[in-house]
């Protein structure tokens, strides 16, 4: 085979970046950035520049395995589906559809076949025992979103490419490339926003790399940020200087948000923030007299015991300030396919439902279908009707990223059978009795139906498989749907054409009856048969395109001239993408509460603002721990690449110097961390980096359990940090589990 270049979306994180990669045969030999991507413009970063390295891990599972005698042994595709029937048909024989589970990780957020099949799968499990990675990250946005504008997905991006201020609080993308937040080449995005005057303030308990380049920097007390978040929205409240302008009349809940804030002055919240509150005064003021600003804030604001008070706090500053919905403040995309919040009757809608069930054991809510994943090992544990007796993991490591790890380590190893869809033999794999791989990305399309939901341009941009998939690999869609057969009583042999069929019907159905589409009123049969031979994925991505805000409808060309028209076609003939422009305002239009209102103070989330008031003047503890991101890192799973671990370790213990002479720590020198989880030791490293009172780990380490088949990463081990993560301690409002803040003790090994 000759040389060929092929130009993709690298699918390692929310970024989008476009790639150039250069093939020989099915070897790669290079990747680069694409400098005629629409989006990205050639900025890539170490991990996607690592696909080549991924693509030929020797370690990546080619067949499946299947647990033989105890050990996992490599098979064939309809022998390990044999197994599978085996193992699943007895437990649902017994009539509990709740006794199976799923397990689902980040990756399924970034590929086409976990955003569209996997939804089917896991419909026809029926099991109320779903578990997902958000309730490790992002739920407590999603919930206060879902609340506040209608729709899970309706997050506010911070229009950093028009913005004149910038308040980050919990978020390092010069680390992590950007999270509810799509924007590839963030450092340079910030860099311009200073270079045109703009004003970038981090809120961080580390000086992170991201807090280096800002204007100004404040340390802050994990797990206190809803506090200073109210106390800047008292500030502006009560110094006049609120502006929400037309958000006024589109808003309900204005007039009561004052009285809400009250208890919450800078100098009631200023010694648990530990900001002094002369600055938190003017931290507000400046935030209030920029013509445009934004405030935006991630993972170190959701994974804490307030996750959902401060999400909800962003947007309340959002508001007030009249920066929601305005060109450098904090928009609403308008994706080309899927946007939850663009289909049917505008301006109005159902809103969300939350808690339409409870978890068995705890008692804890569901939201969005699923369960929080802290109380995944006590569903498994506990005895009775609706235990979790078998789990489905896909594309998930709960072993290493979920709180209290020994615990879940140990209640998935006392299932009665679990399959697992993985490209690794890792912590929590080898602990499965079937694990199904899956192709490389380089051998599967790629669309971001997700992020491009989060995007700060209005962008699309579709990748075909560069390579075809090797010999005995099946594509990821396809096995879900052949477990869709085995959990629907089909056996382990069916018919993955049909259900690809039925699910592409379903999709259609739901087109024609959507206000609005183009499909509107037609049979689904005849709008399927618009969409050609395209199987899987890809023609229900096509079904969305030409259906979406861009679409080319189903008859050909809408319309002339200039005007995009998408389809998957014509993405398929733009391989550098097509740019769709700036943030548009979309207010009312993209609302979906029931009022037709911004819902500015939603019951559940007022109600716990009590307990804010009840946390002032208490400490979370005297040491308390949060993690941290490094730019060659990806959560728990690419450390196995020689080029993302090489250099000096990284998995250590920052503390200050003052604690760590206070705890007689040493540089270089190894301490005990202790929590009422568990405890680990690590080696220290101390930096003027950290503030006083707080530790750092990063999370996604601990790669030395027995059963890993991870010859790289077992070199570079590490410790696995949610050892520590207390998996009883939740944001009540969203069950998400605290990573952030928890307290530790923390003494020499
Ligand atoms: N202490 C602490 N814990 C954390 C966090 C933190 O900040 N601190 N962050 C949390 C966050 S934000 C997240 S998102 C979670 C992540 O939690 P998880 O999603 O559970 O963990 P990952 O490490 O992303 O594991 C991804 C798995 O998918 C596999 N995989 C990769 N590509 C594919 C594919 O294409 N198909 C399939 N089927 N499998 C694939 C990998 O081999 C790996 O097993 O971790 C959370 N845990
Ligand atoms: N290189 C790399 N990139 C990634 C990932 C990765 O593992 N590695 N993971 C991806 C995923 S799944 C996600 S969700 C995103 C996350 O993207 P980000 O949210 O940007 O994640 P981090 O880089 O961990 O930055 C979180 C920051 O919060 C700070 N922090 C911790 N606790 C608190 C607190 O209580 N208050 C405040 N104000 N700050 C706090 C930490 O010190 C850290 O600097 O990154 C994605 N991108
Ligand atoms: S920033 Fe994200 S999308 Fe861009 S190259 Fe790196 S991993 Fe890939
Ligand atoms: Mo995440």
């Amino acid at each position: 085979m000759s040389a060929a270049v092929d130009f993709r979306t690298c699918p390692l994180c929310e970024a989008t970046c476009g790639l150039r990669v250069e093939l020989d045969g099915r070897e790669v030999r290079s990747v680069r950035g694409d400098p005629d991507d629409v989006f990205s413009h050639g900025f890539i970063c170490p991990k996607g520049a690592s696909l080549a390295e991924l693509h030929a891990d020797p370690d990546r599972l080619t067949t499946p395995l299947v647990r033989r005698g105890g050990e996992l042994v490599e098979a064939g595709w309809d022998e390990a589906f044999e197994v599978i029937e085996a193992g699943l048909a007895p437990i649902l024989a017994d009539g509990d559809r709740n006794a199976v589970g799923a397990y689902l990780g980040n990756p399924n957020a970034h590929t086409l076949d976990g955003a569209i099949h996997l939804r089917a799968l896991l419909k026809g499990l029926g099991s109320r025992n779903i578990y997902s990675a958000s309730s490790v990250d992002q739920l407590p946005k999603q919930i206060a979103v879902g609340l506040m504008f209608g729709a899970g997905l309706a997050v506010p991006i911070p229009d950093v490419d028009r913005t004149e201020h910038l308040l980050v609080l919990g978020a390092n993308p010069l680390a992590s490339n950007g999270s509810l937040l799509t924007a590839p080449d963030l450092r340079g995005r910030l860099r311009r926003l200073r270079e045109r005057g703009g004003r970038l303030v981090v809120v961080d308990p580390r000086r992170s790399r991201t807090a280096e380049l800002a204007d100004e920097h404040h340390f802050i007390r994990p797990a206190r940020d809803a506090h200073l978040l109210a106390a800047i929205g008292h500030t502006v409240l009560t110094e006049g200087l609120a502006d929400p302008g037309r958000l006024a009349g589109l808003s309900s809940g204005l007039d009561t948000i004052a009285e809400l804030l009250a208890p919450f002055s800078p100098e009631a919240v200023a010694p648990d923030c530990g900001i002094a509150a002369p600055e938190i005064r003017r931290m507000a003021r400046e935030l209030a007299a920029a013509p445009r600003a934004a405030v935006y804030a991630r993972i170190g604001t959701t994974t804490q015991e307030f996750g959902t008070l401060a999400s909800w706090l962003v947007d309340v500053l959002n508001v007030i300030t009249g920066n929601l919905d305005r060109p450098g403040g904090a928009m609403f995309p308008l994706a080309a396919a899927g946007q939850s919040n663009a289909a049917g009757e505008p301006g109005r809608g159902r809103g969300v439902r939350l808690g339409r069930w409870s978890s068995r054991v705890r008692g804890l809510a569901e939201s969005f279908g699923e369960l929080p994943v802290a109380c995944l090992a006590e569903e498994i544990e506990t005895p009775g009707e609706g235990r979790i007796r078998a789990l489905l993991t896909v594309a998930g490591n709960p072993v290493v990223s979920t709180p209290n790890a020994a615990r879940m380590r140990a209640a998935l190893s006392s299932l009665e059978f679990m399959v697992s869809i993985d490209c690794y033999v890792n912590e929590t794999t080898s602990l499965a009795d079937v694990i199904l791989p899956v192709p490389s990305p380089l051998e599967r399309s790629h669309y971001d139906l997700a992020f491009y939901q989060l995007s700060v341009r209005n962008v699309a941009n579709f990748s075909p498989p560069a390579l075809p998939l090797r010999d005995g690999m099946v594509e990821e869609w396809r096995t879900m749907l052949r477990l869709l057969g085995v959990v629907t009583g089909q056996g382990p042999d069916a018919d993955t054409d049909a259900i690809d069929d039925l699910i592409a019907l379903e999709a259609a159905r739901r087109e024609t009856v959507t206000a609005g589409s183009p499909a509107t009123g037609m049979e689904p049969e005849a709008v399927l048969a618009k969409l050609g031979d395209r199987r899987g994925p890809e023609r229900v991505l096509d079904l969305l395109l030409r259906c979406g805000p861009y679409g080319a409808g189903l008859n050909g060309g809408r319309g002339g001239g200039d005007e995009v028209a998408l389809s998957l076609g014509a993405l398929e003939r733009a391989p550098h993408g097509i740019d769709l422009g700036p943030l548009q305002p979309r207010l009312p239009e993209m609302l979906r509460t029931p009022s037709g209102k911004i819902e500015l103070c939603p019951e559940p989330i007022t109600a716990d603002l009590e307990r804010l008031q009840a946390s002032l003047g208490c400490t979370n503890g005297d040491m308390v721990l949060i993690g941290r991101r490094h730019l060659r890192s990806n959560n728990s799973w690419l450390h196995n690449l020689p080029h993302l671990v090489r250099g000096a370790d990284r998995c250590t213990m920052h503390v200050s110097p003052a604690d760590a002479a206070r705890l007689g720590l040493d540089d270089g020198a190894r301490a005990r961390v202790a929590s009422r989880a568990g405890a680990v030791e690590i080696p220290v490293e101390v930096t003027d980096a950290i503030m006083d009172g707080v530790i750092s780990i990063p999370h996604g380490w601990g790669h030395d359990a027995e059963g890993n088949r991870l010859r790289v990463a077992a070199e570079h081990s590490g410790v696995n940090s949610n050892l520590l993560a207390d998996e009883t301690v939740v944001d009540p409002l969203s069950g998400n589990a605290v990573l952030n803040g928890i307290p530790v003790e923390v003494a020499p090994a």
